[in-house]
């Protein structure tokens, strides 16, 4: 552990490196989105909640949305059934939206269960409590080839949010831990990307920042080598030359819209980082990619 090699001056000073950040983001809310490539290991998982813990007790708002991708696709493994994606979307028929809200509904109680071990105080949500994913089908306008809009299933996108079961939660320093289900007028649930419930989430609730936790280190160039910063204007020519795809494409999207629309900075980190959220929010080095305006 690095810690060990460090000595009392240094971890001091790391401590005192934290205040200005503490300071300047008290009561600020920070929307963090945990992808379920990111929470594959339980010392990684455990050390996040303790990281969720810390933040909400020096006196920062997180509002944790997590994913869990690869989890529904293991128990849809397990009952016989194949995963299918059309552009990055889960087909969602009935008995895959019963997978999707067994595996995230796991997960969920899994990640408020270390928080509260850890100190904290978490609330697990569902976009139905409250009504406040407010969601509709989803189609995929056609491609060469789609003889029309394209019909995934029970996938849905944001209508609205509606922030103030999260405000009241967090009058009282709750932590909101939020699955990626919403729901329609009628009632019915709906499977949506986790990336966009966080971006949506994000900008309704006026965030400091977004922070998205994957399993790279940010958006890499093609050299594979980390691009620390883009802006809006980068943006476009490095999904034109193809140095932004696949999985990218989506985190990027949100993390477009919300700085768009409000929200002062999008970041995408790597959770496999031990303390990754830490050393994001609370020292001089940053890690991963920052996105602005
Ligand atoms: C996602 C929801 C979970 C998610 C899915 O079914 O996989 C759709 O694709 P990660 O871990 O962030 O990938 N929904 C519509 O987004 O999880």
């Amino acid at each position: 552990m690095i810690s060990s090699l460090l000595g009392a001056g240094d971890k001091a000073n790391i401590l005192a490196e934290a205040l200005p950040y503490i300071q300047s983001f008290h009561n600020k809310i920070f929307v963090i989105k945990y992808g379920g490539n990111a929470m594959t290991d339980d010392a990684l998982k455990a050390g996040f909640a303790r990281d969720i813990a810390l933040l909400q007790l020096v006196g920062m708002k997180p509002v944790i949305v997590h994913g869990g991708g690869p989890q529904i696709s293991g128990l849809l493994e397990k009952m016989g059934v194949k995963s299918e994606f059309r552009r990055g979307m889960r087909v969602t028929d009935a008995q895959t939206l019963e997978a999707v809200e067994m595996a995230t509904g796991k997960l969920n109680q899994e990640i408020v269960g270390l928080i509260n071990r850890s100190g904290g105080k978490a609330v697990g949500l569902n976009g139905q409590d409250g009504y406040f994913i407010q969601a509709r089908k989803m189609l995929l306008p056609p491609e060469p080839g789609d003889s029309g809009p394209v019909d995934i299933g029970a996938v849905g996108e944001i209508e609205k949010i509606d922030t103030e079961l999260i405000s009241l939660l967090q009058t009282r320093n709750f932590v909101p831990v939020i699955m990626p289900i919403g729901v329609g007028v009628d009632g019915q649930a709906y499977n949506i990307n986790a990336d966009l419930v966080a971006g949506t989430l994000a900008r309704a609730l006026n965030a400091e920042k977004l922070i998205l936790m994957t399993n790279t280190s940010g958006v890499l160039d093609r050299n594979g080598k980390l691009i620390a910063g883009v802006t809006l204007a980068d943006v476009d020519a490095l999904i034109a030359d193809g140095t932004i795809s696949g999985g990218m494409l989506p985190k990027i999207g949100s993390a477009l819209d919300a700085v768009r629309t409000g929200v002062k900075s999008a970041h995408i980190i790597d959770g496999r980082v031990p303390n990754a959220l830490l050393l994001e929010l609370l020292t001089s080095e940053g890690i991963g990619t920052l996105i602005r305006g």
